[in-house]
C-alpha cells in the first residue's frame, strides 16, 4: 500500500487522487489547516480536502469529478483576500491553484506575458521588469497574491489611479467552468470584438462562475526613476485639494495614498520607526511619481514645484533612492500588519464620493463609537481613488454590528461598500446597499447560467439559490 495515500478516503477523494496523485490531495486535518483560514483570521472553515492540480487539464478533471459527486468547491490562489472568499465554509473541496505557476516569455516588443493563474504577482513583476516592462497593478501582498486570484477578485492596489484595476490589465484568459468545459483563448488578441468578453465577465466574479487557469496580461512601460514624497496637512479636505493639483499637473503621478496620525503612531510603535516629520500632523499623504530611466531630476522638479505651491502642506519628506522610498512607503504599507497585531480586524474597504470624503472620517468614527465605544478605528487608503480602508478592531469576529453601521453610512453618502477587496462572505448580506434588485437578479441569472448546480464558491458574493431573497434592507 502507498504510505502517502490518505486512509479512509471517500469516493470523491479517490477520484481526485486519480487525477493529481496522493501527494496533492490533502485530507489530514493538520495538512489542511493553512488553507482553511483567511489572512485576517476572521474567516475559517473546514475543507473536505485540499486538491492541488498542476495543469488546466487537471483542473478540468477535478471539476468534473466534483460535479459528479455534487461537491462544492472553493478556488484558492495565494489566500491573501480579506473578505473570506477563498476559504471553506462547511466541507467544500479547496482547489488550490498555486501549482499552476508557469510563466511564458515576456514579449519585449509588445509588453505582454502569459502567466499560469497560480503565479505570484512578484514573479510576474520581476520577469516584466527584466524586460523593461512592469505590471500595472501592485499591492503589498505581491509575494503571495496570485495572478488568477487577482483577476478573480479584480484587485486594485497602489497604482489604480494610473493604470486601472486588474481587469484593465487582462488581454485574455482561459477558465474552466464547473462542468469542466474550458472557456476563453490564450494567447488572446488585443482587439477582438467577437461578443461576450470572458475577462470582463470573470474579473471580479470571485470564483463563482469559473476557475481561471491562465491569464494573458498587458504590461506597462517600466518607470524606474521614482520619487516618493510624504506630506503632512491639517485635514482631509486640504489633502484633497493637494490631490486635485497633483492630478492636474503631473503626468508622472503613480500613487496618492493617505494615512492618519493615529495609524502612523501605531506603525511607528510596531515597526520601530520614527515619525516621518519632526512635527506630528493629522493627515499624511504619500505621493509616488515615476518616469523612464534618466528622468529622475525632471520627475523630482515637477513634483517639488507642485508641492511647493501647495500652501496647505505643513511638513514634507522626499526620497529618490530606493531605501528612502521604501522607508516612506513603510508608513503606509505596514498599516495592515500593524492592525492585525492589535487583534482580528473588521476590514471595511469602501469608496466614498469625493464630495463626501472630507467629512467621512469624523462621521465614521462617530458612527462606530455609537455602537462599539471601545472599538479602535484606523483609517488609511488610496486617496486618489476615493478609497478608504476602514479597519475596526475590538468587536468579535462574528459580530457584524459595526460592519452594518459603517456600510450603511457609506451607502447613505452614495459610496460603494467594496472598493477593491470584493464581497466574499464578509459583505454578501450588505450587497443590496450597493446594487439594485435588478442588478442582483441579473447576477443570479448569470451565476445559474455558468454554474447551475451552484458548486463554485457557494455563499460567496451571492446568497445560495435556496435563499433567493436576501433578508437585508435594500439600498436607500
Ligand atoms: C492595502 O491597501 C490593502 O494595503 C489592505 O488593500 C487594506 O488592510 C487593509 O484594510
Ligand atoms: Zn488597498
Amino acid at each position: 500500500m502507498d504510505p502517502t495515500r490518505p486512509t479512509g478516503a471517500d469516493a470523491l477523494v479517490e477520484a481526485l487522487l486519480g487525477v493529481v496523485g496522493a501527494e496533492h490531495v490533502l485530507v489530514e486535518a493538520d495538512l489542511r489547516v493553512p488553507y482553511e483560514v483567511d489572512w485576517t483570521g476572521r474567516f475559517r472553515g473546514t475543507a473536505r480536502c485540499v486538491v492541488r492540480p498542476a495543469t488546466a487539464e487537471q483542473v478540468a478533471c477535478v471539476l468534473r469529478a466534483c460535479a459528479r459527486h455534487h461537491a462544492p468547491i472553493v478556488p484558492q490562489g495565494g489566500n491573501t483576500g480579506l473578505v473570506g472568499g477563498s476559504v471553506p465554509r462547511s466541507g467544500e473541496v479547496v482547489l488550490s491553484m498555486r501549482r499552476l505557476d508557469d510563466i511564458g516569455d515576456v514579449d519585449d516588443d509588445h509588453g505582454e506575458v502569459v502567466a499560469g493563474a497560480g503565479t505570484p504577482l512578484a514573479v510576474v513583476r520581476d520577469a516584466a521588469r527584466a524586460a523593461g516592462w512592469d505590471v500595472g497593478v501592485d499591492l503589498a501582498s505581491r509575494d503571495s497574491a496570485t495572478i488568477g486570484g487577482m483577476v478573480a477578485t479584480n484587485a486594485g492596489g497602489l497604482h489604480l489611479l494610473r493604470y486601472g484595476a486588474m481587469r484593465h490589465q487582462v488581454i485574455g484568459l482561459e477558465a474552466v467552468r464547473a462542468d469542466g468545459e474550458v472557456l476563453g483563448r490564450v494567447p488572446a488578441l488585443r482587439k477582438d470584438n467577437t461578443g461576450y468578453h470572458w475577462s470582463g465577465v470573470l474579473a471580479g466574479s470571485e470564483g463563482t462562475l469559473a476557475v481561471l487557469t491562465r491569464v494573458h496580461l498587458a504590461l506597462v512601460p517600466l518607470l524606474p526613476d521614482r520619487v516618493v514624497a510624504m506630506v503632512g496637512v491639517d485635514e482631509l479636505g486640504a489633502a484633497l485639494h493637494v490631490v486635485g493639483r497633483l492630478r492636474r499637473r503631473l503626468t508622472s503621478l503613480l500613487a496618492v495614498e493617505v494615512c492618519f496620525a493615529d495609524g502612523v503612531d501605531l506603525v511607528c510603535e510596531h515597526a520601530g520607526l520614527r515619525w516621518p516629520f519632526p512635527e506630528r500632523v493629522p493627515v499624511l499623504l504619500l505621493v509616488e511619481c515615476g518616469g523612464p530611466a534618466g528622468s529622475a531630476l525632471d520627475v523630482l522638479d515637477s513634483l517639488s514645484a507642485v508641492l511647493g505651491s501647495a500652501l496647505e502642506i505643513r511638513a514634507s519628506a522626499v526620497a529618490t533612492d530606493e531605501p528612502g522610498r521604501e522607508r516612506l512607503w513603510a508608513y503606509r504599507e505596514r498599516q495592515t500588519e500593524t492592525i492585525s497585531a492589535l487583534g482580528v480586524p473588521h476590514k471595511l474597504d469602501v469608496t466614498i464620493p469625493f464630495r463626501a470624503l472630507a467629512e467621512f472620517p469624523e462621521r465614521v468614527r462617530a458612527a462606530v463609537a455609537a455602537v462599539a465605544p471601545d472599538a479602535r478605528v484606523i483609517l488609511f487608503g488610496h486617496l486618489g481613488d476615493g478609497n478608504l480602508h476602514v479597519n475596526v478592531v475590538g468587536p468579535a469576529a462574528d459580530d457584524d454590528t459595526v460592519d452594518d453601521i459603517v456600510l450603511r453610512l457609506v451607502a447613505e453618502v452614495g459610496g460603494s461598500i467594496s472598493a477593491e477587496h470584493g464581497i466574499g462572505v464578509a459583505k454578501r448580506k450588505f450587497l443590496r446597499l450597493s446594487r439594485s434588485p435588478a442588478d442582483l437578479a441579473a447576477m443570479r441569472d448569470l451565476k445559474r447560467a455558468f454554474d447551475p448546480n451552484w458548486l463554485l464558491n457557494p455563499g460567496v458574493l451571492l446568497e445560495p439559490d435556496e435563499h433567493p431573497e436576501p433578508q437585508y434592507p435594500p439600498r436607500p
